[in-house]
């Protein structure tokens, strides 16, 4: 039983508190001659009642009492904001804990940092109190942490409500409009403020008809969702489509240099800020997957985005344009078009050409969103602009929330690998300075300092557990976790999940939840397509295995198979030299087939089923092996799972106990068509003869 104080600046003196120095840090010398300060105060305001409804709540459920700051109380949440603030501190804000004889106090200097701190001693529960005395720093590594929903307000004949989403439908909208009752958002906004998250884009970047007009005719609407968000500290984005001038403004053209273009859309700009004064900006699939875009004007990504940023610089907001742009329409028979290839060849030249509000948003790896991908090149490649990495917490390739799979792993991998291997940059010897990983490279550290951030597209709708699979919220939890400080190890990241999700969870089911969790995305890797190949599953909605599904047809996902051997030369010496678009040392890593890693052995070369790996093994043999093993692991998850089910409320064990059964009957369906598939391609038997069909 605690005593929990809030102590702002409005206390003393009854002014509002001030825009904040973060702001500022986040968009730069735009946002600093224009940002509306009133509406940063309308923000700072309402999270600043969410923390004391925060104190209050907890109170309610634990004990204790909400007392005066000057009551010596047991934690003191302190607003400070600092006074002048910096014009541009060097880091984004975060908040400080200090720690002395038992009493903590945490203060930041804007009331969302406050909040993160809010969560964090949440987070650490009575430890918070209990430990040493301390005075320590939290700070996100990177100053943009946002989730991409890609959900239609109406339901799309095809992708249904939600594209690639696996728990039921939208929270923001339901038939055609968005929902009457919000509360779930602000629900949804807590979990988020509760792992760092602060920008939510609300709909599909694939802009169909009815979802353009957010922009317009539903901006009351939007407004509303903003409400929704904001008390928590999240700031809204939208999906915008390139062709709006036309569609929605009636303009004969959507060029972007064209001056009635440029106009329409700063005037929709400055309407969408009237209506929600702390808006974020707009998201941004331009001429990619039949999009529109610049292209069909003769003009470049460059202009593109370019005129959307002069169009909202004006509010401070941001243009987050992605580079998931490839040609869909290829041609089978073409083997000199590489879908890999594509990001880097349209993106890269356009180094140095983007508004320093513009984010250029890549995907984590040059195809989809694979479970095992190289990481994209395109990530180093643009030091003069603001890059940010894209993931994707929603399952649409690693198990549609039907498959038990940790992602934080696959995610902690990407943000530490080092595109110049051990060197600082492209110029720098490998003892140069600390060699530079991914996420230095989203949050502005790597060469350049031009961070755009880490973004993700959300696994959340409607479903009674948020995600579909109850364990998949532990995506959600580490993907904010991650965003926030890429150092996290992702098993002690489950541990947290597990601590917040199950209160007081015994050992058993803390061990029980590692065992199925911690190896889940090799487990997925070994029983799906082998070897950094990709795909291999069924066209259209991307569940479950077909190995050929993708071989013939428009969209440039191939994998060569044939009586020899298997995968894509993407060597220069004579494949489509997308090594080429690596820095040293990594183009002659992958150029080679000596040392080319065994798990993107496939992406990289076209190699003979005898082929030996470097474990040792022949590739064919490796295909066996692994899928048996995969099968077998899941089936050891079934059985853990069954083991500690009854330590859960009912609802989730057998939420669970169904995704599993699903899991092993789609990773044995799995197994049997890719071993058989590779067995009548090469008629080379298993050396261990198990039943292959
Ligand atoms: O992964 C693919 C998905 C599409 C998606 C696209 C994208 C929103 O299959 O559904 O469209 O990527 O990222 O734009």
């Amino acid at each position: 039983s605690r005593r929990l104080a809030l102590r702002s600046p409005d206390d003393e003196a009854g002014v509002p508190v001030g825009s904040s120095s973060r702001d500022r840090q986040l968009e730069g010398p735009i946002a600093t001659e224009h940002t509306d300060r009133s509406s940063s105060r309308r923000t700072d305001r309402a999270v600043l009642a969410t923390l004391s409804a925060e104190l209050d709540r907890a109170t309610r459920a634990h004990g204790g009492a909400v007392v005066g700051h000057d009551d010596e109380p047991d934690l003191l949440l302190a607003l400070d904001p600092a006074d002048p603030a910096p014009a541009e501190p060097a880091e984004p804000a975060g908040y400080r804990l200090l720690r002395a004889a038992g009493r903590v106090t945490v203060t930041a200097d804007h009331p969302t940092s406050l909040l993160h701190g809010w969560f964090h001693v949440v987070r650490l529960g009575a430890v918070a109190f209990d430990g040493p005395d301390t005075d320590e720093h939290h700070a996100p590594v990177s100053a943009l942490r946002m989730l991409d929903h890609w959900d239609n307000v109406d339901v799309h004949p095809v992708m249904g409500q939600v594209e690639r989403g696996y728990a039921g439908g939208s929270i923001f909208y339901d038939a055609g409009h968005v929902r009457a009752d919000l509360s779930r958002v602000t629900t949804y906004a807590r979990l988020l403020a509760a792992v760092g998250i602060d920008r939510v884009a609300i709909n599909n970047v694939n802009v169909a008809a009815r979802e353009a007009r957010l922009l317009t005719d539903d901006l009351p609407e939007v407004a509303r969702i903003a409400a929704a968000l904001r008390p928590y500290g999240v700031r809204t984005h939208l999906s915008v489509s390139f062709a709006s001038p036309v569609t929605l403004g009636g303009l004969p053209t959507s060029d972007p240099l064209d001056p009635a273009v440029r106009t329409w859309w700063r005037d929709a700009a400055d309407v969408v800020w009237r209506a929600v004064p702390d808006f974020g900006g707009f998201v941004v699939k331009a001429d990619s997957e039949g999009q529109p875009g610049p292209f069909a004007h003769g003009r470049d990504h460059a202009d593109g985005a370019n005129m959307l940023a002069e169009a909202v610089a004006p509010h401070g907001g941001l243009v987050h344009w992605r580079a998931f742009v490839y040609n869909h329409t290829q041609d089978w028979r073409d083997r000199t078009t590489d879908r890999a290839r594509a990001a880097h060849d349209h993106f890269a030249p356009l180094d140095g050409r983007f508004a320093g509000n513009v984010v250029v948003q890549v995907k984590h790896g040059p195809v989809d969103f694979q479970v095992r991908e190289p990481v994209s090149p395109v990530l180093a490649a643009m030091p003069r602009t603001r890059v940010a990495l894209e993931l994707q917490v929603t399952q649409e390739y690693t198990g549609q929330q039907r498959h038990a799979v940790y992602l934080g792993p696959a995610w902690s991998e990407i943000l530490r690998w080092q595109p110049w291997g051990d060197a600082a940059g492209p110029d720098d010897a490998p003892d140069g300075g600390a060699p530079v990983t991914v996420a230095d490279l989203a949050s502005g550290r790597g060469p350049g300092g031009q961070g755009g951030g880490i973004a993700a597209v959300s696994n959340v709708g409607d479903d009674r557990f948020w995600t579909g699979h109850p364990l998949a919220q532990a995506n959600l939890y580490a993907f904010g976790r991650l965003a926030w400080d890429p150092a996290l190890d992702p098993p002690a990241v489950l541990d947290e999940w597990i601590d917040l999700t199950f209160p007081g969870a015994p050992a058993e089911l803390r061990a029980a939840v590692h065992a199925i969790l911690d190896e889940s995305w090799h487990t997925y890797e070994l029983y799906t397509a082998p070897l950094g190949i990709g795909f291999m599953v069924r066209p259209g909605h991307h569940y479950g295995p077909d190995v050929d599904g993708y071989e013939y047809t428009p969209w440039g996902t191939y994998h060569f198979a044939d009586r020899d051997g298997i995968g894509v030369d993407r060597t220069r010496a004579t494949g489509t030299g997308y090594t080429g678009q690596y820095p040293a040392p990594w183009r002659e890593v992958y150029e080679s087939l000596d040392s080319c890693p065994d798990e993107l052995l496939l992406f990289f070369h076209h190699v003979p089923y005898t082929h030996v790996l470097h474990s040792g093994k022949t590739v064919v043999q490796h295909v066996y092996d692994t899928h048996f093993e995969g099968v077998e692991r899941v089936e050891r998850m079934v059985e853990r799972w069954e083991d500690v089910a009854g330590l859960v409320p009912d609802d989730v064990a057998r939420r669970v106990s169904d995704r599993l059964t699903e899991q092993r009957r789609s990773a044995v369906e799995w197994r049997d068509q890719v071993t058989t598939y590779f067995w009548r391609k090469s008629g080379i038997p298993d050396e261990q003869g198990r039943t292959i069909y």
